[in-house]
């Protein structure tokens, strides 16, 4: 552009160098006869600070007048299952309830726009300085007091990587009661509420049905095998803790969407987007960033239990389920391939619902929390994969993590640049003869992300 013509357009633009610009004819008029066309000008300038002040004064009424988001109250059924929400109590005052129902969160917010969503990208645009857009969420870890150094490291990464912009809340359970070491560590590191709550005995304990002989001659036999965590009672009841009931706990009852962490996970990568709302618009229930197949010797019988669910409950089986991700005999065997449990982004409502817990139960009266050494992790991926549709689980690539000894590092370069990931690519264990994360793009029809043959 000539400097000369970006002069005379600030020139046009200003009232008090009006004249200079003027027409010849109009320049040799003098003085006193321009008087009145300044005197218009003065009297539109002050037209328009009366426009900006009254503007200002509207605006500054608006925010001020607008309705805050409020606590909503969950509505559940004898259960515990959630049904809605009542409007207007204030989070302090959870009982202060107006009785007002309104829609689940799930359905009332789900024309918003979708993330990953490029105007979300910046990480600037991305603090939650709009409150209202959060979700009903939260992260939920199980650790023991011992587990507190561990546990501060993820998450001061989970903070680092992406909390610190969004402040969800943190549900810390335990068998026994939080110390205060563990208390003030925690919840010095996260940025949202944090809760602490204990487990009761019924939820962390055998149940009645189980032989006590028939469950330590196995123990002593599995130790003597060198099975991992084979000996453990705690190791089995936190199993079927994170199988059953950490979803049902008070606590969890006030959540929709859960995120689990471990002691002594990495992320790698910056989180620019919000995955719980992810999960919500593209109707996702349940998500993964590992998968392999399970340890044989702890699940013998598992799959016997899960066929007997299946033709106890077929009302249950989802119409478009990922039985092929599970089995390749339609259903006969168990081909051991799960979600790696110990990241998990997902729905409680799910967990909680008829089907979840059905499931659940046909397996615990098997006993083989006892009998075996059954996962959380392939009890999950189980449900996950005959209970919902295909279209229901979700792969996050975008999500860079490592739990001892496996490492979910994204595939493609430019994503790693853009999410500012440490981690290294020749790590990654997704598309490894011993992972099963081939098998889902497979079965979902997905495109394996650009450089996948690289990292075999
Ligand atoms: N409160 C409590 N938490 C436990 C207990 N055992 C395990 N956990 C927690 O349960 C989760 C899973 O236990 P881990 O020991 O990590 O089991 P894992 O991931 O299969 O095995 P690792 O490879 O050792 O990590 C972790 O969050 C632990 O902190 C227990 O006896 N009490
Ligand atoms: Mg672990």
């Amino acid at each position: 552009m000539q400097p000369h013509e970006d002069d005379e357009k600030s020139n046009h633009n200003s009232p008090e160098s009006s004249s200079p610009t003027l027409p010849t004819h109009e320049r040799v008029k003098s003085k006193d006869d321009t008087r009145p066309a300044i005197m218009a000008t003065g009297n539109v300038r002050y037209a328009r600070y009366i426009l900006f002040a009254l503007f200002g004064i509207i605006v500054i009424y608006l925010i001020s007048t607008s309705s805050l988001p409020t606590y909503t109250e969950p509505i559940r059924d004898s259960a515990g299952r959630y049904l809605g929400k009542v409007k207007g109590a204030h989070e302090e005052t959870p009982s202060d309830t107006t009785g007002d129902v309104i829609k689940p969160i799930t359905t009332a917010l789900a024309t918003e726009p979708t993330s990953p969503n490029p105007k979300y990208d910046s990480h600037d645009e991305l603090t939650s300085s709009d409150p209202s857009e959060k979700m009903n969420a939260t992260f939920v870890t199980l650790a023991r007091n011992t587990d507190i150094w561990e546990i501060a490291r993820s998450i001061r990464q989970v903070e680092d990587r992406f909390n610190k912009n969004y402040h969800y809340d943190w549900v810390f359970l335990n068998d026994k009661p939080f110390d205060d070491t563990f208390k003030k560590v925690t919840s010095s590191l996260v940025s949202g509420k944090t809760h602490y709550g204990e487990i009761k005995e019924e939820h962390w304990s055998f149940p009645s049905w189980i032989d006590q002989d028939k469950a330590r001659k196995v123990r002593e036999d599995m130790a003597q095998r060198k099975i991992i965590y084979g000996d453990s009672i705690s190791y089995r009841h936190m199993c079927r803790f994170e199988s059953g009931f950490f979803f049902r706990q008070p606590l969890m009852l006030n959540y929709e969407w859960y995120w689990r962490v471990e002691p002594s996970v990495e992320l790698f990568c910056d989180v620019n987007y919000d995955p719980f709302k992810f999960m919500r618009d593209h109707k996702k229930k349940y998500s993964f960033v590992i998968s392999l197949y399970e340890y044989v010797e702890t699940i013998p019988t598992l799959w016997d239990s899960v066929k007997k669910f299946m033709k106890k409950h077929p009302e249950h089986l989802a119409k478009d389920n990922s039985l092929k991700f599970l089995s390749d005999d339609n259903g006969e065997s168990y081909n051991k391939c799960h979600f790696w449990s110990n990241f998990e982004i997902g729905s409680l409502e799910w967990l909680r619902s008829q089907a979840y817990i059905d499931f659940f139960e046909t397996l615990d009266k098997d006993g083989g929390f006892f009998y075996e050494r059954w996962g959380d992790a392939p009890v999950h991926s189980i449900g996950a994969g005959l209970l919902l549709d295909k279209s229901e689980i979700h792969f996050f690539n975008d999500i860079a993590y490592y739990h001892v000894p496996f490492t979910h590092c994204p595939t493609g370069e430019e994503t790693r640049l853009k999410l500012k990931c440490h981690c290294n690519p020749t790590n990654n264990f997704d598309w490894k003869s011993y992972s099963c994360t081939s098998r889902y793009f497979e079965l979902n029809k997905l495109e394996k992300p650009v450089g996948w043959e690289k990292e075999q």
